[in-house]
């Protein structure tokens, strides 16, 4: 076999071991029961290999970036492979925090002023509750998987996973209205066949899930925003 054959020969092979995934998910609101018609964005899927293949590792060059700006963290949904590195750019004239005291990842990356950043490695797998110390309404959630094949879906609920091994796989949800019992009901065993497989429309209940204001870094309720307009060049 010559070179230029070997070489196609080898990636023929890598092109038939990857598959395409496609899928749909649709949210199910209370009390109605009835399909979510509007925004199904940010619902993370991702399919987690049952081989004794290596755990993941982020691979990826580019930056990854929850940006503050308007005094919203977006996107507000993200997920990453284990070893991320997530940069937190102020884009807004006044000062942020990022912190976390939920089990993901417990961090803070302190008080940050206009046009600066700050970045935490996420070293292993969880969903990590992110919010600002001083704005009590901002918040993001970062899902760290131990994969490297994971989507978040657009608005339509779509989503698409691309270059996954076939394989057996356990299929997971992560959406921030459902409860940990309803995601653990979703997930289920699938085994990639194909070169492209749908895996079909996935319903989610918000059935059961509370929104519970969460609490300051200190562990305590917000009181009013302290006054940072005295940091030079900051407004609030
Ligand atoms: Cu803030």
């Amino acid at each position: 076999m010559t070179w230029p054959s070997l070489i196609c020969f080898n990636l023929s092979v890598l092109t038939l071991a990857a598959s395409s995934i496609t899928g749909k998910v649709s949210v199910i609101s209370e009390p109605s029961h009835a399909a979510h018609l509007h925004d199904c964005s940010g619902i993370v899927v991702w399919l987690q290999p049952l081989d004794d293949k290596p755990a993941a590792v982020a691979r990826s060059s580019s930056r990854i970036r929850i940006r503050q700006k308007n005094k919203t963290f977006s996107p507000h949904v993200l997920v990453v492979p284990v070893g991320t590195t997530v940069e937190f750019p102020n884009d807004d004239p006044i000062f942020h925090n990022a912190f976390s005291s939920y089990n993901g990842q417990i961090f803070d990356i302190g008080l940050y002023p206009p046009g600066s950043t700050r970045s935490i490695t996420f070293r292993r797998e969880g969903v990590v509750r992110v919010f600002c110390n001083i704005h009590a309404a901002m918040s993001a959630v970062i899902v760290v998987v131990n994969t490297l094949y994971f989507a978040a879906t657009g608005k339509d609920g779509v989503f698409q996973i691309e270059g996954v091994p076939k394989g057996p796989y356990r299929l997971a949800f992560y959406y921030e209205r459902a409860t940990d019992k309803t995601l653990e009901g979703l997930s289920r065993m699938v085994v990639i066949r194909n070169d492209a497989e749908d895996l079909g429309v996935t319903g989610i209940s918000e059935a059961g899930y509370l929104a519970i204001p969460h609490m300051n870094k200190y562990g305590k309720p917000y009181g009013p925003a302290p006054d940072v307009s005295t940091y030079p060049g900051t407004q609030q």
